[in-house]
């Protein structure tokens, strides 16, 4: 006990640096980034969040002895004051974190040296409030000087360790998959605190980095011969349909394939999507081939008609890679390109990527007035989402091609009593007893865009394409959703058929068409470039137009499942597509090639950064 009370007066010093430096990142949290909890254990988290980066890096001074050790004390509660201080600067200005590429990009740190002024405010130097107290302690003397304990350091580690470890397990209780899906700095500096995400962030940058510096500009040769081997011709009845449209494409949460044309206690579910799809183009067999980056996979894939990574999210690990993106491609023909999605511009780190991708503009929620009344769930509510979107669709120069995300139906899928158009299902998962009054809210709400558009007389110079941008009832609902499906039990065929997600090609006049070849996202770009005319021979993607004569019916998934005409492969057995059996992995193994090579080359671009060759 008596050395246990040595070695806390020992300590005094520094710990009284950590109470400091812990209570500054608080205040800065509160007032600086304005974060906000919704309950107890928010708030709690963010309360102990610093501790053990703050315990490590002022614990840095035991590595020494003498008079050495304080002034370290001193030297480490600066420098974490200065990342801190960094931080709060680009927030008042890009209300968002310092990730590592941006402190290389040049271009941001231009933005803000242009405004610097406005962004430093007097009141700052109270930030050195603790600096200065400890100095003077030190310079007063007051300070007893101590000389290096052998067992201090590995007594810093551990407790590193177990503060670490706390923070992280109750994390995780609050946010399941924070560190796979890393969807949001915000979130990640709510979690686990503001410099172990600096850490992590450096990790995921580092990890993509050595990828890339290893790639030669020949690696590139490979998926050229096999682009060009795979490249199918337009149909000609087709090619250049829309040339000079303005394209709408609608990005529907969590929308799936099995609500499609289907109702509950028999009333529709999503009416006007069905009535639209007898007035276009609809794609059956169509799959989303997303995986943990979910939203952003989906327009990852639809930009570049290349695959997302199987874990992270490429909107996060390679925002700073070289692309010919849709947007690019519809800018250099004249087009204004823009996505508008009511949300915080960081999430998915849409902010950074959209700028790779070539958006001339993301409406994101400060374009749109969101308050209590008209939000439900994660934000602004899909029906005003598109009444207020009209207005900026108007400001835009034409022709426009604009990306639509919507956001109601996401899980956990809330709805106010006043949006509820169909009753809830009655099951064990409540979840997906929920999720069909949202689906119904949101066909709702795209009936209300597309009357909009038809009275501002926007709708008949327009072509839409819809689409689910990835499942939404996963498959810890497979007992529930195999009562809706009217089955005994779902099996691993079942389960991929469920990741189909509907597709509508609609313009405006023409008739209607069910398309019952196999595909996937993947093959969204390069659809869209032959409807406007645009030539796809030299770009490099691994879908083909869905309206193509010859284009082959196949679609794979993210975790190397996949689809033919007469097959469905998963988890390393073979069924039969007509009625779910199992059946010899011989007629599986002719598609494997295609399977792997699709996936493979599209990943060794994405890692190598190859398109920088091109
Ligand atoms: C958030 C929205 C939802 O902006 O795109 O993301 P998700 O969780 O579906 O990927
Ligand atoms: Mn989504």
């Amino acid at each position: 006990m008596d050395r246990i009370k040595a070695e806390l007066v020992r300590l005094k010093f520094i710990m009284l640096a950590v109470f400091f430096l812990c209570t500054k990142t608080y205040i800065i949290y509160k007032m600086g980034f304005r974060i906000q909890s919704e309950n107890f254990l928010q708030e709690f988290l963010l309360i102990i969040n610093p501790l053990s980066s703050t315990v490590l890096l002022i614990g840095l001074s035991l590595f020494l002895g003498g008079k050495s050790r304080n002034i370290m004390v001193i030297i480490t509660s600066l420098l974490a004051t200065c990342i801190l201080y960094f931080n709060l600067i680009y927030f008042r200005f890009f209300s968002d974190f310092l990730t590592w590429p941006v402190l290389f990009q040049t271009s941001n740190a231009q933005d803000l040296q242009r405004s610097i002024t406005e962004l430093i405010k007097f009141s700052d130097v109270l930030l050195l409030l603790d600096i200065v107290i400890l100095t003077f302690l030190v310079l007063k003397n007051n300070i007893p000087i101590y000389a290096r304990g052998k067992r201090e350091p590995v007594f810093l580690l551990a407790v590193t360790a177990l503060l670490f470890f706390i923070n992280i397990s109750i994390a995780q209780l609050e946010r399941p998959q924070l560190l796979t899906r890393a969807f949001d700095r915000e979130m990640l500096v709510k979690n686990i605190g503001i410099m172990n995400y600096h850490v992590y962030d450096a990790f995921i940058q580092s990890q993509s980095k050595a990828q890339r510096v290893f790639a030669e500009s020949s690696d590139i040769d490979e998926v050229l011969r096999y682009r060009n081997e795979n490249y199918k011709e337009p149909d000609p009845d087709m090619n250049g349909i829309a040339n000079g449209k303005n394209v709408i494409v609608l990005s529907l949460e969590s929308l799936q394939s099995f609500v499609i044309n289907e109702s509950l206690n028999g009333e529709e579910i999503t009416p006007f999507l069905n009535s639209l799809i007898k007035e276009s183009y609809y794609f059956d067999n169509f799959y989303h081939q997303t995986a943990q980056g979910k939203t952003s996979d989906s327009e990852f894939l639809v930009a570049n008609s290349l695959f997302g990574r199987d874990s992270g999210a490429v909107f996060f690990t390679h925002a700073g890679n070289k692309f010919n993106s849709l947007p690019e491609i519809f800018n250099e023909s004249g087009y204004y390109t823009s996505v508008m999605h009511a949300n915080n511009k960081s999430f998915w780190n849409r902010d950074m990527m959209y700028l790779s991708l070539g958006y001339n503009k993301f409406f994101d929620i400060n374009s749109y007035d969101v308050n209590e009344e008209n939000s439900i769930g994660w934000g602004l509510k899909d029906k005003d989402f598109f009444e207020q979107s009209i207005d900026l669709l108007k400001s835009q120069p034409e022709p426009y091609y604009t990306k639509f995300i919507t956001l109601t139906n996401h899980f956990p899928f809330e709805l106010g009593e006043e949006d509820k158009l169909i009753e809830e299902f009655d099951s064990n998962s409540g979840t997906l007893n929920r999720y069909f009054p949202t689906v119904r809210y949101m066909d709702h709400a795209v009936e209300v865009f597309f009357d909009r558009l038809k009275e501002e007389g926007m709708y008949e110079d327009s072509i839409f394409i819809l689409y689910g941008d990835h499942y939404g009832i996963s498959e810890y609902h497979h007992r529930a959703m195999s009562k809706f499906l009217g089955k005994e039990e779902l099996t691993p065929f079942d389960h991929v058929q469920l990741q189909r997600v509907p597709m509508i090609v609609h313009i405006p006049g023409q008739t209607n068409e069910v398309n019952h070849s196999v595909s996937g996202q993947i093959d969204i770009k390069p659809t869209i470039m032959h409807l406007l005319g645009m030539d796809t021979k030299e770009d490099i993607q691994f879908g083909s137009d869905l309206f193509s004569p010859d284009r082959q019916s196949f679609a794979v998934l993210r975790d190397r499942s996949f689809v033919t005409d007469a097959f469905v492969y998963t988890k390393g057995s073979c069924y039969l597509k007509t009625d779910g059996t199992e059946t010899d992995l011989e007629n599986c193994e002719p598609f494997f090639e295609k399977a792997n090579l699709d996936l493979d080359l599209s990943d060794k671009i994405l890692y190598g950064d190859l398109l920088r060759f091109y």
